[in-house]
């Protein structure tokens, strides 16, 4: 046998496949689920994987008849009433069984480095746009975004459309009323306040779009403006410390869901989703926020006066100085950052000079669908 012998003993107890394994931890899974998550080419097409039966084909009352070792060391599982053969790898068995390995998760606040002003005194994720083709470069910057939730591209040409030629490289982009890419510069009776040389408090875009974008880039193109700097904050953090200071503020908002909602003369875009976003095992996933964008707050009579409070709460906490890095973007610096966790914001800027920026959007999941195949790409080596 060349490979090498995970498993210390098989045997069946109670309808379920119990592993002692040689690191002396134990695994007991259940009939059903074995049978489910077949692998022979009877089970699963060959080529892609992709599982070939539904569970309402199989057998209410499935149980496994006997177990045993071939002599590769797969573990063959005989399944009655089908008389069904199922042959596992001992590493598949290790690497999928639910009772030692945790589900995978990509959007939990459980798996991010959350962080604050002073968590980057050695400077913040920044990427040269001419490595930017290199798999290794999009390793890193791609993991900045999910474990920080955002990075910086330097020396991007200034050219106009070339935040679009940077998601290609890396996804595909989402277009939306405000088009493919949007201009972020001064106008003229503007359909929305970002466009304009207002302060721009914390927010996330679009939370009036669902599902939101979640995946923002901001190009600069010309930065001659005082003031218009930008300011990011890790919502994550920003709500772990909601939960911390006040569990009940935190709840509020986590089960209160408000109305969003954006008009203009072609437009009216509504939401009805809560603030705070979080998953079955009550952990964040996603923060919505953008004052400008609230509709009438309707929540029930008797949680009124405790939504004001918590809200009022997270407004603050969102605003505060030891939470926010602030930056000037220069001419040729793109910011991408994670729309449904990093909060961004900026200062007023000046009439006189130039603030041209070209913003668009993308997504998580194809963004983390690179990632991915990189890093198993670089884990095989
Ligand atoms: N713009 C820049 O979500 C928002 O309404 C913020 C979005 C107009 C695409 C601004
Ligand atoms: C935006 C925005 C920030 C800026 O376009 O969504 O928030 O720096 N702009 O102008
Ligand atoms: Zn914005």
């Amino acid at each position: 046998m060349d490979t090498i012998d995970l498993i210390k003993k098989i045997s069946i107890i109670d309808n379920e496949l119990v592993i002692d394994w040689m690191d002396g931890s134990n695994s007991s899974l259940y009939s059903f689920w074995l049978r489910d998550h077949c692998q022979m080419p009877e089970s699963r097409n060959i080529d892609n994987g992709q599982r070939l039966f539904s569970v309402k084909d199989l057998p209410s009352d499935i149980s496994i008849e006997k177990v045993y070792k071939d002599e590769l060391g797969n573990v063959c599982v005989i399944f009655q009433p089908e008389n069904h053969l199922s042959v596992f790898s001992q590493e598949w068995l290790r690497s999928n069984c639910y009772d030692l390995k945790s589900h995978f998760e990509d959007r939990s606040e459980k798996i991010k480095k959350l962080w604050q002003k002073n968590s980057f005194e050695t400077g913040i994720p920044l990427i040269n746009y001419d490595s930017i083709n290199e798999s290794d470069t999009k390793l890193s910057a791609l993991s900045s975004l999910r474990d920080l939730g955002f990075f910086v591209i330097t020396d991007v040409p200034t050219i106009e459309g070339q935040v679009l030629k940077v998601i290609s490289k890396m996804g595909y982009t989402r277009e939306t009323n405000y088009g493919a890419l949007f201009e972020v510069r001064t106008e003229v009776n503007p359909n929305n306040l970002a466009y304009t040389n207002m302060g721009l408090g914390s927010h996330t875009d679009n939370p009036y779009r669902d599902p939101v974008p979640t995946v923002q880039l901001l190009h600069c193109l010309e930065s001659s403006t005082e003031g218009g700097d930008s300011i990011l904050v890790d919502g994550f953090k920003a709500a772990s410390i909601l939960r911390d200071e006040n569990e009940e503020n935190f709840q509020t908002l986590t089960s209160n869901w408000i109305n969003y909602r954006f008009t203009d003369s072609k437009t009216d875009l509504r939401s009805r989703v809560p603030m705070i976003e979080l998953n079955d095992n009550h952990e964040i996933i996603k923060v919505r926020y953008n004052n400008r964008s609230i509709d009438t707050i309707k929540v029930p009579k008797d949680k009124m006066r405790s939504f004001y409070m918590a809200y009022r709460h997270w407004s603050e906490v969102i605003e505060r100085d030891e939470l926010k890095i602030q930056f000037k973007l220069s001419e040729g610096d793109l910011l991408l950052f994670d729309n449904t966790r990093v909060m961004h914001a900026r200062t007023k800027f000046s009439k006189n000079g130039r603030r041209h920026l070209q913003g668009a959007y993308t997504d998580l999941d194809g963004l983390y669908s690179l990632l991915n195949t990189l890093e198993k790409r670089s884990f095989n080596g």
